[in-house]
C-alpha cells in the first residue's frame, strides 16, 4: 500500500491521524531514538522529519536511524531541498501556496523532483499554507512570505480550493513551529466544508484537547513537535493519540 493510501486508511479507521514531528536539530541521536520509540509505542500514526532550517549535517544518517526504529511510516517534511533522504518512506512534496514566491511554489520542486524519483521515495503532493499565528515563525521568516491572516477564512478557503484544483492530495494548515496560537478551529471547519482534500493541521498545539478540537473541526491529521521535545513521554503521546483517534 502506498503511504498516501495508508494515511487515508487511518482517517477511515480511526477518524483522524496523529503525527509526531522530529526536528533533527533539537535532540541528540539518543534522544531522537527514544522519541521515535515513544511515538510508536504511544500509538502515533506516522513520523514527520524536517525543519525550516537544519544546522547539523548528517540528515540522511538521521533519517536512516529513525527508519530503523520506527514501526510507522517515516515521512519527510522538508524545509528545503537539502532535506531529502532515500531512507524515508515518503516525502511531502510541498508547494507554499499561501505565498507568492515562485521559488517556493515551483522552483525548489523542479530541483527536487528528479532526485526524489531517483531515490525511489513516494512524493505526496501537498498544498502548504502558512497561517498567521501571533508571532513571526521560522517558516515565515525563512520563506520570506506573508502568512494568511488568521481570521481571513475566505482567503484560506480559496487557497485550499486552488490547491485541490491543481491536484494536490493534502492541504497543510500551518501556524508554524512554536506558534503562539494554533490555527483557529473555525478556519479548519470552513476550509473542511469547502474542499474534499484531507487537511493536516500543525503549529502551536500544546494540549490534547486542542488536538481533539481540531479534529472535531475537520482536521484529518494533527501534528505536534515542540511539546514533545520538552516532555518526550509515552503517556503524553498516548493522550494526544487518544484525543485525535475519535473513531475508536
Ligand atoms: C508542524 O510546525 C509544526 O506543523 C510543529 O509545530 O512544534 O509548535 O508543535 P509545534
Amino acid at each position: 500500500m502506498s503511504v498516501y493510501n495508508y494515511l487515508l486508511d487511518i482517517v477511515r479507521r480511526r477518524g483522524a491521524g496523529y503525527i509526531v514531528l522530529i526536528d533533527p536539530d533539537k535532540h541528540s541521536r539518543k534522544q531522537i531514538g527514544e522519541l521515535v520509540e515513544a511515538a510508536c509505542e504511544g500509538d502515533a500514526d506516522a513520523i514527520f522529519v524536517g525543519s525550516s532550517i537544519v544546522l547539523n549535517s548528517g540528515f540522511d544518517n538521521l533519517v536512516r536511524l529513525i527508519k530503523r526504529i520506527a514501526s510507522v511510516p517515516v515521512i519527510l517534511f522538508p524545509g528545503s531541498t537539502m532535506q531529502i533522504s532515500r531512507h524515508a518512506d515518503a516525502i511531502l512534496f510541498l508547494s507554499l501556496v499561501s505565498g507568492r514566491d515562485p521559488n517556493y511554489l515551483i522552483g525548489e520542486q523542479v530541483k527536487a523532483a528528479p532526485v526524489i524519483r531517483h531515490l525511489g521515495v513516494e512524493p505526496i503532493s501537498t498544498g502548504y499554507m502558512l497561517i498567521e499565528s501571533g508571532k513571526m515563525t521560522s517558516a515565515e521568516f525563512m520563506s520570506n512570505t506573508r502568512p494568511i491572516p488568521r481570521d481571513k477564512f475566505d482567503i484560506a478557503k480559496a487557497t485550499a480550493l486552488a490547491a485541490e484544483f491543481l491536484g494536490m492530495k493534502l492541504i497543510y494548515l500551518e501556524a508554524g513551529s512554536g506558534a503562539a496560537y494554533p490555527v483557529k478551529t473555525e478556519m479548519i471547519a470552513e476550509v473542511n466544508r469547502y474542499v474534499r482534500t484531507p487537511i493536516i493541521v500543525g503549529g502551536g498545539i500544546r494540549r490534547p484537547e486542542e488536538a481533539h478540537e481540531r479534529v472535531k473541526a475537520g482536521a484529518s491529521f494533527v501534528v505536534t513537535g515542540n511539546i514533545l521535545e520538552y516532555k518526550a513521554n509515552r503517556s503524553l503521546i498516548r493522550e494526544f493519540a487518544g484525543a485525535v483517534h475519535v473513531r475508536e
